[in-house]
């Protein structure tokens, strides 16, 4: 991806969840990442996003199917209880080791621990870009101190935050207001939105959001749920990419 060009528009297959909610989500088929690398494949995503176990243990068939890997750096399960934080699980270079062409880090902003995670973003960073690879940072405002704050604010906060970190794109959860997120890309500047997918909705409304999402000029979507959770995750992708691409 070129730094700063806007104009390229992104397509990525979430599939960190089964360390963040646990395999509760999944069925006989989409548990299995392989099934996951199906779709990625077939649907021609610019990427699909794995912790590091997975991309280590399905590394032959990660290869075998040429679809670009996203590592995750860092994570947390939902058993996890107190002020949310997600610490490094992974090294840059194990990620580029792996074959990584990205990588992704949490930073829950407003937390408690928020410092400790944009000092660890930081170096992960540096890292990423020394070897020129690109760092998407998924920035989630959580914690108490967020409490009584405007969801749209937040989402602008999030953007900027990540700009102001020098971070390549940045991921986040839309609030469902095409203006907030119109003023969201534009306090992004050069660093591009993508939107996260979120629990799985009917197909028609997770379509007409991402009409909105798109429309608002977001680069793209990382979405999960809504493609492996869908019965038909092939037919959704190309309905899908025919709005982000068309
Ligand atoms: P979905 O499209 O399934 O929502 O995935 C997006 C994502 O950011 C995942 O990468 C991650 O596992 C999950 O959401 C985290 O969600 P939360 O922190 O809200 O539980």
């Amino acid at each position: 991806m070129k730094k700063g060009d806007k104009s390229k528009k992104l397509l990525y297959l979430a599939y960190d969840q089964g360390l963040e909610h646990g395999p509760i989500e999944f069925n006989d088929k989409n548990v299995d990442p392989a099934f996951i690398l199906k779709i990625a494949k077939r649907g021609k995503y610019n990427g699909v996003i794995f912790q590091k176990g997975i991309a280590e243990k399905y590394k032959k068939e990660i290869k075998r199917s040429k679809v670009p890997l996203i590592i995750k750096l860092n994570g947390k399960t939902n058993l996890y209880m107190g002020e949310p934080i997600a610490r490094q699980l992974c090294t840059v270079k194990e990620a580029l080791h792996l074959g990584a062409i990205a990588v992704g880090y949490t930073i829950y902003l407003g937390s408690a621990y928020e410092s400790e995670m944009m000092q660890e973003f930081e170096k992960i960073e540096r890292e990423a870009h020394e070897n020129r690879i690109n760092v998407i940072a998924w920035i989630y405002p959580r914690g108490k101190s967020i409490k009584g704050r405007k969801e749209g604010e937040l989402m602008a906060y999030a953007a900027r935050t990540a700009l102001e970190l020098g971070a390549d794109i940045v991921k986040l959860k839309y609030n469902g207001n095409p203006k907030d997120l119109r003023w969201t890309v534009k306090t992004a500047g050069k660093t591009k939105v993508v939107v996260a997918g979120g629990i799985k909705m009917r197909e028609k409304e997770f379509l007409k959001e991402v009409k909105d999402i798109m429309g608002s000029g977001a680069a793209g979507i990382a979405v999960g749920r809504n493609v492996w959770q869908n019965p038909n995750p092939f037919e959704v992708t190309k309905k899908i990419r025919n709005i982000v691409f068309g």
